[in-house]
């Protein structure tokens, strides 16, 4: 596959216009209504493995997606493919070829100290979330793109630009009552392959979204303390 995308450069190149931003200063006391229940809806999500097979409103994941691509990014360049995968049969396709590799993964590929770190939460290389859930997002980083002259142009902070667009997608998700799992299957070098993406694009994260099984269980699992994670100087 030697096709890349052909992006656009931000603005073209040219310097961006100014523009006002004045967005109404919010009273403090409703700062804090509002940021003490988002705290409390956040500290609800859960990954979940287990989902429903029922349907999901398919605009709510569209706007989720249009949340996560709002994200900042390096120099504007907006490094992002989110694809969107509900056809059942590529769906099967993608859980094949990442149980292929994940069983390689589990059963020695991964060493025996990340093989401990995952032994708490019990993942293994069966994962059904691939066909139950009824949507895929696959996220792909797109490392560099194509210039107007035909040379490869680089993406600057590719990496962390699309975490922080994917840590926008799971609270979108969330807050609008969807639940999903960042499955990052190694290598991901299938899916590139498996949704047809150009070589410039390598895949970041596999994320299933829909509603928990009615059977669903998470770990109970302890997040880090306010005050272990925060330090103030
Ligand atoms: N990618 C594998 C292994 C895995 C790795 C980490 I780090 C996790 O937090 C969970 C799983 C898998 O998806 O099973």
């Amino acid at each position: 596959m030697t096709q890349v995308t052909r992006n656009w450069t931000p603005n073209h190149g040219e310097p961006y216009r100014p523009v006002p931003y004045r967005p109404a200063r919010m009273p403090a006391a409703e700062s804090l209504a509002r940021a003490a229940a988002l705290r409390e809806r956040m500290g609800r999500r859960r990954t979940v493995r287990q989902f429903a097979a029922d349907p999901v409103p398919e605009q709510v994941v569209k706007d989720a997606i249009a949340c996560a691509a709002t994200a900042p990014s390096g120099a504007h360049q907006q490094p992002w493919t989110f694809v969107l995968v509900k056809d059942p049969e590529v769906r099967r396709r993608i859980r094949a070829a990442a149980e292929a590799e994940e069983r390689r993964s589990y059963r020695g590929r991964l060493g025996e100290e990340w093989l401990a770190a995952l032994r708490p939460l019990g993942t293994d290389e069966v994962k059904p979330h691939l066909t139950d859930a009824p949507y895929l997002i696959v996220v792909f980083r797109q490392r560099h793109w194509l210039g107007a002259d035909g040379n490869r142009r680089k993406h600057y902070y590719v990496d962390e630009s699309v975490g922080i667009a994917v840590g926008m997608l799971l609270s979108a998700l969330h807050l609008s009552g969807l639940a999903a799992l960042v499955h990052t299957p190694s290598p991901m070098r299938f899916l590139q392959e498996v949704l047809g993406r150009p070589a410039n694009e390598k895949a970041f994260a596999v994320i299933p979204v829909g509603y928990p099984a009615p059977e669903c269980e998470v770990p109970d699992l302890v997040r880090k303390s306010l005050d272990q994670v925060l330090v103030e100087i």
